[in-house]
């Protein structure tokens, strides 16, 4: 698929052009980008099928920027890109993907001090360069040296969210070759980490030439590292490696454990093996010379004395143990949610109806959802202030008439201000059905203040669930400074519960902060933040990490049906 490669050419665009000012190209250039990005058919496709015109019918997509698409299609190039990357030559996604650092800012520092690229970025930063510009300061500098420790932390990660689709196409069509006769993901896919180092894919052929052959020269693949009988290495786009190994049908249940990993499980399930007079290896588990299990995954913790632990369990965070003593959750299932309570729609920043959003969800086989579109003081968003949420609820209601079986729920994403208060007066909260509330603002205070902040807003008697509790982006930038502890303190006398945040770029809680609240006895909801209807289906992430995080059904409550659902508040 060329839609996110196109897209992140359009995101390009989108920030030179905002180095100039050209506001309005810019948003439009983005809009397009996230449109591209959530669209499920290939444009190469689309393009093939009625040329520009037909890829004027993706939103957003006009005459121009279809025409940009059929310049990338044909000649691998967009001329407006290229026109101004002359003008200004830098390594835009590295240098944005510093939390702060602003299109403007990408230009002065190219400007006044040459700089094109990260390196020479964290270069002027340690001379102390930077603070001396116009507009910058010694504490602009240090935000900026903190940004690209962080970023550097993750240098060469992925998005689970982003990647997955990716591998996905990958596996289904090497799947669907006469010659493969079983094929599975493993490693931290599988796991289904928040971010990815490479893809690892395994499957068992008696032809593995003819597969690697195959594999080797996918549409997908731009580079090929290396290609063997038994291995292949390539890499995808953005930077993405994927690697495939063939595999013999008798070991193919210990080359998948041994593959899927984490290292640390592996070698604590090596040391049981050889407790029990055992070698365990990725060719099978074996007593002596006589191999004694390895067709299964099952087989081989069988071997062990365990029971099947799931791949999203396999971190080194106390499975085996707990496997042993018979302990393993019962973690939530992939279809167990009901409902999803945290959405957006076009009366803020989303860019489908509120009747969109709820048939989709419908389609998804929901019960219900809740409405949350941002609130007053997050202007960036068209936040609603207290009247146009009366007004929404009256939509709402008139809406809710179409549909049987299902409902939409009224709410908000209001603003936790920098006091703990909300953005939102009590009177109007109290007619809402649920009300979610997050931190969008003032995000460097000091732990204490943060704490209280947070505390404060679980107080409010309206508030019911707490949004993205802990605001880190991954490979963006890192959480808040707050106490969890007394968070979690506080969530659980207040019947507050805090959201397992879906959205591939968030995934907040994270998996070991959802184990402590799953042991402090905190109730979760797992939501997608969706801005649009495909955003949705980013549900499967959210209940991924909630799996990592061993909660069971039970310790989510929008596992519930609606009037168990909403009487936990009552
Ligand atoms: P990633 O790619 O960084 O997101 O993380 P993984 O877990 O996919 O790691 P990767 O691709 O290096 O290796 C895949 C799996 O193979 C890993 O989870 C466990 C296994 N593995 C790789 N190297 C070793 C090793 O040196 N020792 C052991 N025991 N297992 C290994
Ligand atoms: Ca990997
Ligand atoms: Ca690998």
């Amino acid at each position: 698929m060329k839609n996110i490669e196109i897209a992140d050419i359009f995101y390009n665009i989108a920030t030179l052009l905002e180095m100039d000012e050209v506001s309005f190209r810019s948003r439009a250039y983005e809009k397009a980008a996230r449109n591209l990005e959530s669209l499920d058919e290939d444009v190469e496709e689309i393009y093939a099928r009625g040329g520009t015109k037909e890829l004027e019918k993706i939103p957003g997509i006009g005459q121009g920027l279809a025409r940009a698409i059929e310049d990338y299609l044909k000649k691998g190039r967009i001329k407006d890109y290229q026109d101004l990357k002359k003008k200004c030559p830098v390594k835009i996604e590295e240098l944005s993907a510093i939390e702060g650092l602003g299109p403007k800012m990408i230009k002065t520092l190219y400007q006044k001090l040459g700089i094109k690229n990260l390196k020479d970025l964290a270069k002027a930063a340690q001379a102390q360069k930077i603070r001396n510009l116009e507009g910058f300061g010694a504490k602009t500098e240090a935000n900026i040296l903190q940004g690209i420790d962080f970023v550097k932390k993750d240098q060469g990660r992925f998005l689970l969210g982003e990647i997955l689709p990716l591998v996905r196409v990958i596996v289904e069509e090497l799947g669907s070759l006469k010659e493969v006769a079983k094929i599975s993901v493993a490693g931290s896919v599988r796991r289904m980490k928040e971010t990815i180092g490479d893809a690892d894919i395994l499957v068992i052929s008696s032809q593995p030439t003819k597969v690697m052959d195959y594999f080797v020269k996918m549409k997908e693949v731009q580079k090929v590292w290396s290609k063997g009988e038994t291995r292949s290495s390539v890499r995808l786009s953005r930077g993405f490696d994927c690697d495939l190994r063939v595999i013999k049908k008798n070991s193919y249940g210990s080359a998948l454990q041994y593959f899927t990993g984490n290292k640390y499980h592996n070698i604590l399930a090596r040391r049981l093996a050889i407790k029990k007079g055992l070698k365990l290896n990725e060719y099978g588990i074996f007593k002596g010379q006589q191999r004694i299990a390895g067709q299964t995954e099952a087989s081989i913790y069988q071997a062990i004395d365990l029971p099947y632990i799931e791949p999203e369990l396999r971190e080194n965070r106390g499975e085996i143990e707990a496997a042993q003593q018979g302990q393993l959750p019962k973690v939530i299932g992939y279809q167990s949610i009901k409902g999803d309570c945290h959405m957006h729609s076009t009366w803020s920043d989303g860019q489908d109806s509120i009747l969109a959003m709820a048939q989709q969800a419908k389609r998804m086989g929901y019960q219900y959802i809740v409405i949350t579109d941002h609130t007053k003081s997050l202007n960036v968003a068209h936040g609603l202030d207290e009247k146009k949420l009366a007004q929404q609820i009256k939509e709402i209601k008139k809406i809710n008439q179409q549909f049987s079986g299902f409902q939409i729920l009224t709410g908000c994403e209001a603003n936790i201000l920098e006091d703990g208060s909300i953005d939102i007066d009590d009177e109007m909260l109290s007619q809402l059905d649920v009300v979610v509330a997050g931190i969008h603002s003032k995000f460097k205070m000091k732990s204490k203040e943060m704490t209280q902040r947070l505390i404060k807003a679980i107080e409010n008697p309206y508030v019911k669930i707490i949004a993205h509790p802990t605001g880190r982006m991954l490979l963006q930038r890192p959480s808040y400074q707050f106490d969890f502890e007394e968070i979690l303190a506080a969530a659980k006398k207040n019947k507050v519960a805090l959201e397992i945040n879906s959205h591939p770029s968030r995934l907040d809680l994270k998996d070991v902060d959802i184990k402590r609240a799953v042991e402090a006895g905190v109730k979760l909801v797992i939501s997608t933040d969706a801005h649009h209807q495909t955003g949705l289906q980013h549900i499967e992430l959210g209940i991924a990490q909630a799996r990592r995080g061993w909660a069971t059904a039970k310790d989510i409550l929008n596992t519930c049906q609606i009037d168990e659902f909403m009487l936990y508040w009552k």
